[in-house]
């Protein structure tokens, strides 16, 4: 078997453990000052917005507001070729996310959805690789391009985005933060780790 037929393999494997309803329930309830309560619900895109790559959508959102996600993101799977980083997952904003919300568990809206509504994030990158046998089990591991470059404005500021994730069959764990430019101050973001979800319900690739 050739390097490119494992790659793949491997980024179908990828696509079918981020699809699905994730929730770090038994988190917050352990350590509610610090973790609230949030789904993360990611689901193939019923119309994929071009033939290169696994396409998907996600909502994170606070469990009591579901239909009101605080960030929705198309994001596109792709082989890189490139040892290091065999997987890129390139991070796109749809123009009119709104008009969406809710679409993780209602596919059926994302239909009318095509490539000329979404604007691909420059610098929001993220690099993956595949981590067998590691703390997770078998595993990817992945984390945002270098650079700087992704920026976020948030709490009026504009910040640069540091980000890492690890996903398994049935965990996803991730660590988003927002720095500044100038200091490298933490802006936003968990204050003590990443946030660990379980997935609830799997979603067919
Ligand atoms: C932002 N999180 C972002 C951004 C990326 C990621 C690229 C910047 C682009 C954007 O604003 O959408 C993360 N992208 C990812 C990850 C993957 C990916 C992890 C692999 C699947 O492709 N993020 C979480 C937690 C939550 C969180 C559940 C707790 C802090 O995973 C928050 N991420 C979060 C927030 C932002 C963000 C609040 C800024 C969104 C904004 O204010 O516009």
């Amino acid at each position: 078997m050739t390097a490119q037929e494992i790659t793949q393999r491997d980024l179908l494997t990828l696509a079918t453990w981020m699809a699905g309803d994730f929730s770090n329930w038994e988190q917050a309830i352990a350590n509610p000052p610090f973790f609230a309560h949030i789904r993360v619900c990611i689901r193939p895109l019923p119309l994929p917005l071009s033939d290169v790559g696994i396409w998907l959508y996600s909502e994170q959102a606070y469990d009591y507001e579901l239909n009101r996600p605080y960030r929705t993101a198309i994001l596109q799977l792709i082989l890189t070729g490139d040892l290091e980083h065999p997987i890129a997952i390139e991070n796109y904003k749809i123009r009119d996310a709104s008009t969406y919300y809710g679409a993780s568990r209602e596919p059926e809206k994302l239909r009318s959805l095509v490539l000329a509504d979404v604007d691909k994030l420059a610098g929001c990158k993220m690099l993956v690789k595949y981590t067998p046998n590691n703390v997770q089990g078998n595993s990817f591991k992945g984390s945002v391009e270098s650079g700087k470059g992704c920026m976020v404005f948030r709490n009026g500021k504009e910040t640069y985005l540091a980000s890492e994730f690890e996903i398994s069959e049935h965990n996803f764990n991730s660590l988003d933060r927002g720095y500044d430019p100038l200091t490298d101050e933490r802006v936003w973001g968990s204050i003590v780790g990443a946030f660990e979800f379980k997935k609830k319900v799997q979603f067919t690739i």
